[in-house]
This record gives C-alpha cells, sequence and structure tokens, in this order.
C-alpha cells in the first residue's frame, strides 16, 4: 500500500505535526514520521529525500519552523509531491516559517499549506487525496470525511445568543 512521509525540522514541532499524522490515521492512510533537520542533519535530508520514491512513499509532509528550508531542500532532491507545513515560530509567530516555504524559485514545487495546525492537518488530507488517486478505499474514506464535515455544518445552521 502507498505510504506518506511526515518530515520534520525538530522535535519541536510534532505537536503541529501530529495533525498530519491525525488526519492520515483516520483515513486509513500509512505513514512514516520522522524529525530530519536541513541544517542540523544535512546529509540525512539528502539521503531521506533521494530514497523516498524507491522506499514506496507517495508524497511527503514536511514541516518547518522559522528559517524553514526543509520543505524546499526535500522538494529539490525528489519527483514526489511535497506539502510544506509553517510551524508557529517562537519569535515571529509563523510568518517567517511561511514565507521561507512559499517563495520557491520556479521548476521546484512545495504546495504550501496554512501556518500551524490547520495547515498540517490539511496537508495530510492533501496526501491522503494523492493516495486516493490509486486507492478506492483511501478514496472513500476521503469522500466519506468530507461529507460528514457537510452534514455536521448544516446540522448546527441556527445560532442562538448565549
Ligand atoms: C526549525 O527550527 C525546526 O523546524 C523548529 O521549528 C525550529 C526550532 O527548533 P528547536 O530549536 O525547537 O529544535 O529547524
Amino acid at each position: 500500500m502507498a505510504k506518506v512521509a511526515i518530515v520534520m525540522g525538530s522535535t519541536s514541532d510534532w505537536p503541529t505535526m501530529q495533525e498530519a499524522a491525525k488526519m492520515l490515521k483516520a483515513l486509513g492512510v500509512e505513514f512514516d514520521a520522522r524529525v530530519v533537520s536541513a541544517h542540523r542533519t544535512p546529509n540525512l535530508l539528502v539521503e531521506f529525500a533521494e530514497s523516498a520514491a524507491e522506499n514506496g512513499f507517495s508524497a511527503i509532509i514536511a514541516g518547518a519552523g522559522g528559517a524553514a528550508h526543509l520543505p524546499g531542500m526535500i522538494a529539490a532532491h525528489t519527483h514526489l509531491p511535497v506539502f510544506g507545513c509553517p510551524v508557529k515560530s517562537r519569535a515571529l509567530n509563523g510568518l517567517d516559517s511561511l514565507l521561507s516555504i512559499v517563495q520557491m524559485p520556479k521548476g521546484v514545487a512545495v504546495g504550501t499549506l496554512a501556518i500551524g495546525e490547520a495547515g498540517a492537518a490539511n496537508a495530510g488530507l492533501l496526501a491522503a487525496q494523492v493516495v486516493a488517486l490509486q486507492d478506492e478505499q483511501v478514496r472513500d474514506a476521503v469522500i466519506a470525511f468530507r461529507q460528514q464535515q457537510t452534514d455536521t455544518v448544516l446540522a448546527n445552521d441556527q445560532l442562538e445568543l448565549d
């Protein structure tokens, strides 16, 4: 079965990046999660990205904060789709992470998500949608998730005063 890699620059990113893992788990997609740092373990980054396709991954979710070079550098070393998640940084609240990830040069693509937990969850959803192109069970799980979300919103359309 196709699987998804979740990588992040530090264990301090895990509370955010767990949201991607939770979404993949909920949709029945296999994943591996690990720390790969663009700056602290640059050789591991190259080794990981260059072997990701032959190791059976269909997509890579990469989260980092601050000078967030991880998603772009991974994309530079693989043809797999890379989804970049800006993690909220302590100093600049994640705007630095977002701008570091989103401004890729033409010809090397990173699909950039929103800052923080919503972006990480949506990275999981997008990666599942990639897997769903080849996997009917995951496709059905994605469709069911979306329908349930719609039903929940429609069932709560009457707003009352507190
Ligand atoms: C980045 O630096 C990581 O992605 C993390 O968001 C940030 C801070 O890392 P720690 O100092 O908490 O390990 O590389």
